[in-house]
């Protein structure tokens, strides 16, 4: 009911942060494309906590729905500031996948924060679409008929098959960064990713890697193809006050 309703009934999450880390487009410049949104927990005594210490907390307590909307309201008045050939990328959990209005409630907040539904990437993880739900199938396309972007984050580290994932029509992959840290060693990371772009770029995909560090790394993921690029080379993730890629000429 509308008691529990995360639009209706907006719990106070006063002690949550949205930080921010940029995407960037590979090659020349390596501009940034865009930022996804990681929620952070300042608590009192304990400090800056980062979400795999209360995520999962939430998702038990049912409290995952609002806070996911809260962090997206967040993100989408953020990035309204921002200019107009970015993205802002927000995760997902399964249990707001599995809300039958969810494509809803994403409309009402991108229309409350003017944001046009194409700059908001909405990340969801293998286990959102191994459901075999057939109502997460509905709700992925009514989002994507208005434009909202949708990418498959962590890839390659699940245990789904191919074929299964890419039923769901995405617009993006995200690599998983445990591949991007085997490059320059003499483990399997360059052919994974490779693959993983060759597929993605034949079916239209784009994809992001992860957990890029080093110039080598970037390099050479550019060179395989990759779209975007992110990681500690580039950024940490850091509050929205710190995010300089996106000032605009006038502020
Ligand atoms: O920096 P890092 O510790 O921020 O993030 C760890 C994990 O937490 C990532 O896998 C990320 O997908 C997840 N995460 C970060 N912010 C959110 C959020 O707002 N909602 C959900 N569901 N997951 C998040
Ligand atoms: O699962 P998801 O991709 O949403 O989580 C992003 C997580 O990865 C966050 O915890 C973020 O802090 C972390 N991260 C981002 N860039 C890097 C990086 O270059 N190296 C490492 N080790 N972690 C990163
Ligand atoms: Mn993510
Ligand atoms: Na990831």
């Amino acid at each position: 009911g509308s008691q529990s309703d995360p639009i209706v009934n907006r719990p106070d999450f006063g002690s949550l942060e949205v930080y921010y880390q940029t995407v960037h487009r590979a090659g020349a410049g390596y501009a940034a494309s865009g930022a996804e949104a990681l929620v952070r927990w300042r608590h009192s005594q304990r400090g800056l906590l980062t979400p795999a210490s209360f995520i999962p907390v939430a998702e038990e307590g049912g409290l995952i729905d609002a806070l996911g909307f809260w962090v997206l309201r967040e993100a989408c008045r953020a990035a309204c500031k921002w200019p107009e050939d970015t993205f802002v990328a927000v995760n997902a959990s399964p249990a707001q996948l599995r809300r039958p209005n969810f494509a809803e409630e994403v409309f009402a907040v991108l229309e409350e924060s003017g944001l046009q539904p194409s700059r908001l990437e909405l990340e969801l993880t293998e286990s959102s679409l191994i459901e075999d739900n057939s109502d997460v199938h509905t709700v992925l396309k009514s989002l994507r008929s208005r434009g909202v972007q949708i990418s498959l984050d962590d890839f390659g580290t699940g245990f789904s098959c191919l074929s299964h994932l890419l039923r769901f029509d995405i617009d993006r992959i995200k690599i998983d960064r445990s591949f991007v840290s085997q490059l320059g060693t003499k483990a399997n990371g360059a052919a994974i990713i490779g693959a993983i772009v060759a597929l993605s770029r034949n079916l239209g995909i784009s994809t992001t890697a992860e957990g890029v560090e080093t110039e080598y790394q970037r390099d050479f993921l550019a060179a395989l193809g990759c779209t975007d690029l992110q990681g500690y080379f580039f950024s940490k993730p850091v509050p929205l006050g710190d995010l300089d890629s996106f000032r605009k000429a006038e502020s």
